[in-house]
């Protein structure tokens, strides 16, 4: 290191610190009862769980910030090319095991702590989620920064410090509720406030036209000033000293704002008014496909792209003073079109104040930006109204017009007046109210766009982006998803990390996830069977005690425990789902005594929220929750049937629920599910499929084979298709039926359940429900034949796991950093 001029007070500061913490028992505990006394300020002699849990994050984080810091040096000193990624959704979840494994101390803390009388899981039961996000883009988000660790790679995460997160789900009388998640109130260990590292964001105001240095050059000047504070997240990579930054913005009062309203003298007012601005910050949207053209969502997207540009013109111009280095040392990765915004923000800062001719800003535009969609239908793309962005961003409107003049120009060259293509593809979409198309923005400027799964990307490139893709090829790649096995094997199913361990004879698949293949050697090996379905045991138990702590049902650990937990939407056909558990429940009260003896139990696990304003999707939930209280109170059916919703799913809730299921279904109509990464999460876990061919799930066919999936169906190129054919589609009569007793009362609401029932039959059924009925129950008699040969279920649940490794983010982050971002390792030494 070199410390310059300090170089003597420096190497007297390093005498006096231990180079590294400690790790053996007594420095752990000594660590922990000091964080007791003088971090929580309890007495060391008497503490709770909460406490002792608290003590213990800060012990983990100090060990946690040493490497942190290592890190961040190590990159200053390479100065290698970093990826920026930028999400509006971040959804970490819980932190400290992930973290202790990652850092691989776990088991250090684990004895230290049982020494000091605690159990480490207890502990960690006390950590609360932290929900930034809404579902999967935003775990995805969560899962890519572990693999961009883990492989070294110098990356930054930026988003939004959110003082509420996704709203709690709390169940009265069956309908959803929700209630504010105000997840800071008892503090956060794992992240760093940075009060020196702030940025003014700028809103409103005019532009005017000035002349400096006798150049012609544009002048924003905004009507709102709001501070951007840093919030570091440090993010440990496994089995590697590295830990990369997640720089999440919280908004506070800029002290250059509004200074006018305390000299007209209204001194109470004024300070009233300055506390708005931390309203930016404040609250996660939870709708998490529909756009309304809400200020609040624009300003946040803004906030959060104009604190972390400057954030990265700031490290830049540190070591760099020519800006055609630029594109060497960053690539900006958009996480949808959320913080598309950047686009134009960092055109702003290469042309008003770096002054760069625009050939040259938009030279640099080119060679930086990539951009992820996460969407399949037109609807889900995001526009925003031009007044609104105009009155909001005035200068930022200017720029996104002057880029699509430049391109419709450009365009007309390449493809003649053709009228209606040149609309399709303009940015600007003409119309009653005029709007910014921030997915064509976002393609026009990035070098690469990806889809999430190869079914995606075919989609985007023949429909949603046909056009762009007819023009430039070479743009279009896709990336399919995956997600982590260090939380979703290693954190949540420590029984199978250790038995796949044993069974490869090394723990190398936790880095090294091809390895997992391995178990197909051991397929029907009878020894590992027994261990394997062991575990599974183990995990069952722990679900069956979370449902009856939770609903007091009492559920047999010998039925099959089905589960459909992810988001609730129609195109997710949670109603399918429903339909069949009452065509099951139907069918059983219509056996004679023998017949009733074949019938496998099943225990039916539904899992999700509904945002706030869907009302259909609320429905859904309030329609579950009927058809449990009839099945589960019915004398008749006993075992062998019950419906459970799990309310408030989340990530800690879903580290429980996926390592305890036998079948995972995932029913979105073929085209709809961008990729699905839940299915990701069964799948490493041995969980069997019941799914349609759409999204990922196609290429867990390929990776895992036909025969150990329930695939069923119609295919994404016959949905258009059946949906033509409308009234003329013969829907079979156990739909009909099924319909019908919802419509007559049987579980009663049916006032409440009628435009349910309204949308599914007749012309109306958009997600063809009615088509794939036959269809689905005939994959759900074929999983119930081959759960009741264990062997055969066994094996199928082994060759799940043992093809689960493509689906690892690590996979996925390679391929970007490889063929989108081309950046390199670089791994901090130890
Ligand atoms: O992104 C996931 C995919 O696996 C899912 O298939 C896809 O549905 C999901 C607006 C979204 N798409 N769009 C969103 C989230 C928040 C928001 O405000 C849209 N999420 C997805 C990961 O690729």
């Amino acid at each position: 290191l070199d410390f310059g001029e300090r170089k003597g007070q420096a190497e007297r500061m390093l005498g006096l610190m231990d180079v590294f913490l400690k790790n053996d028992p007594i420095s752990l505990q000594k660590d922990i009862l000091h964080h007791v006394e003088y971090t929580v300020a309890r007495s060391r002699f008497s503490f709770d769980d909460f406490e002792a849990y608290q003590a213990l994050a800060h012990s983990v984080r100090d060990r946690l910030i040493e490497r942190w810091h290592d890190t961040l040096i190590h990159f200053k000193k390479e100065d290698p090319k970093r990826v920026y990624f930028l999400s509006l959704e971040f959804l970490m979840g819980r932190s400290l095991s992930n973290i202790v494994i990652n850092l691989g101390i776990r088991d250090q803390f684990a004895d230290a702590l049982s020494q000091l009388g605690f159990d480490f899981e207890v502990l960690a039961e006390q950590e609360g989620d932290a929900c930034l996000g809404n579902g999967g883009l935003a775990r995805l988000s969560a899962c890519q920064m572990d693999s961009l660790a883990t492989l070294d790679y110098p990356a930054v995460g930026y988003g939004l410090r959110y003082q509420y997160g996704l709203f709690r789900q709390v169940i009265v009388d069956g309908f959803q509720h929700e209630q504010p998640d105000y997840w800071l109130n008892f503090g956060n260990p794992w992240e760093i406030e940075r009060v020196h590292i702030t940025y003014p964001v700028k809103f409103y105001g005019t532009v005017t036209d000035e002349f400096l240095n006798g150049e012609k050059c544009k002048v924003w000047v905004p009507g709102e000033m709001v501070e951007a504070v840093a919030y570091d997240n440090p993010i440990p990579g496994y089995g590697t000293r590295n830990t990369i930054n997640l720089r999440l913005w919280a908004a506070k009062p800029s002290d250059q704002n509004d200074m006018e309203s305390f000299n007209t003298g209204d001194y109470v007012d004024a300070v009233v008014n300055r506390q708005r601005a931390e309203s930016i910050s404040s609250i996660l949207y939870p709708d998490d496909r529909s756009y309304q053209g809400k200020e609040l969502r624009l300003k946040q997207q803004y906030f959060f792209v104009s604190a972390s540009v400057q954030d990265i013109f700031r490290r830049f111009k540190d070591t760099h003073k020519k800006f055609d280095e630029f594109p060497e040392k960053v690539a900006l990765q958009l996480n949808d079109t959320h913080p598309s915004l950047a686009i134009a923000e960092v055109m702003r800062v290469l042309l008003d104040e770096e002054h760069l001719s625009w050939h040259r800003a938009w030279d640099i535009i080119c060679k930086i930006f990539s951009f992820t969609t996460h969407t399949v239908s037109p609807e889900g793309l995001e526009k925003i109204p031009v007044d609104l962005l105009g009155n909001l961003l005035p200068r930022h409107l200017q720029i996104i017009y002057d880029i699509n003049f430049n391109f419709v120009e450009e365009l007309k060259k390449m493809i003649g007046l053709d009228y209606d293509r040149l609309t399709r593809m303009s940015i600007v979409e003409e119309g009653a109210v005029k709007n910014i198309r921030m997915a064509n923005l976002s393609v026009i400027c990035s070098h690469t766009v990806n889809g999430v799964s190869r079914l995606h990307s075919e989609l985007l490139r023949t429909k949603l982006f046909k056009d762009f893709y007819d023009l430039w090829p070479h743009k279009f790649q896709y990336k399919t998803n995956g997600v982590t096995q260090r939380r979703w094997i290693v954190v949540s199913n420590p029984s199978l990390c250790a038995l796949i361990s044993k069974w490869l004879g090394t723990e190398a698949w936790i880095r090294d996830i091809d390895l997992l293949i391995g178990l197909r050697d051991y397929a029907t090996n009878a020894e590992l069977h027994q261990e394997w379905k062991m575990v599974k045991k183990v995990n069952k138990i722990r679900l069956a005690e979370y449902i009856e702590a939770m609903s007091g049902l009492k559920v047999s650990l010998d039925a099959m425990f089905d589960v459909q937990t992810k988001r609730i939407h129609e195109y997710k056909r949670q109603l399918l789902n429903i339909l069949g558990i009452i065509h099951r429940y139907d069918c059983i009260k219509n056996m004679d005594k023998n017949d009733r003896k074949k019938v496998v139990p099943r225990v039916c696990i539904i899992g999700g929220k509904a945002a706030p304003g869907y009302e259909i999707a609320k429905k859904i939930i309030k329609l579950c929750h009927v058809v449990a209280e009839r099945i589960n109170n019915d004398k008749d059916i006993g075992d062998l049937l019950k419906l459970v919703f799990i309310p408030d799913y989340n990530v800690s809730v879903a580290e429980m629920v996926i390592p305890g299921a036998d079948l995972s279904q995932h029913l979105s109509t073929a085209g709809h599910e961008a990729s699905g990464t839940g299915s990701m999460k069964f799948l490493m876990n041995g969980c069997l499929l019941l799914a349609t061919a759409d999204g990922s799930t196609i290429e867990m066919v390929e990776e895992i084979g036909q025969d150990n999936m329930f695939l069923f169906g119609a295919k994404a190129h016959e949905v258009v298709a059946l949906r033509k054919k409308g009234p003329t589609l013969k829907v079979p009569l156990q739909f009909s039926r099924v319909v019908r007793m919802i419509r007559d009362g049987h579980f009663g609401f049916e006032d409440y359940f009628k435009s349910l029932c309204d949308k599914i039959e007749g012309t109306s059924d958009y997600f063809l429900l009615g088509a794939d009925f036959m269809s689905y129950l005939e994959a759900q008699a074929a999983a119930d034949k081959a759960f009741v040969d264990e062997e055969r279920w066994t094996k199928m649940s082994i060759l799940s796991a043992a093809g689960s490794g493509r689906f690892s983010s690590d996979r996925t982050i390679q391929e970007y950093a490889e063929n989108t971002w081309d950046i390199q390792p670089c791994r901090c030494p130890f």
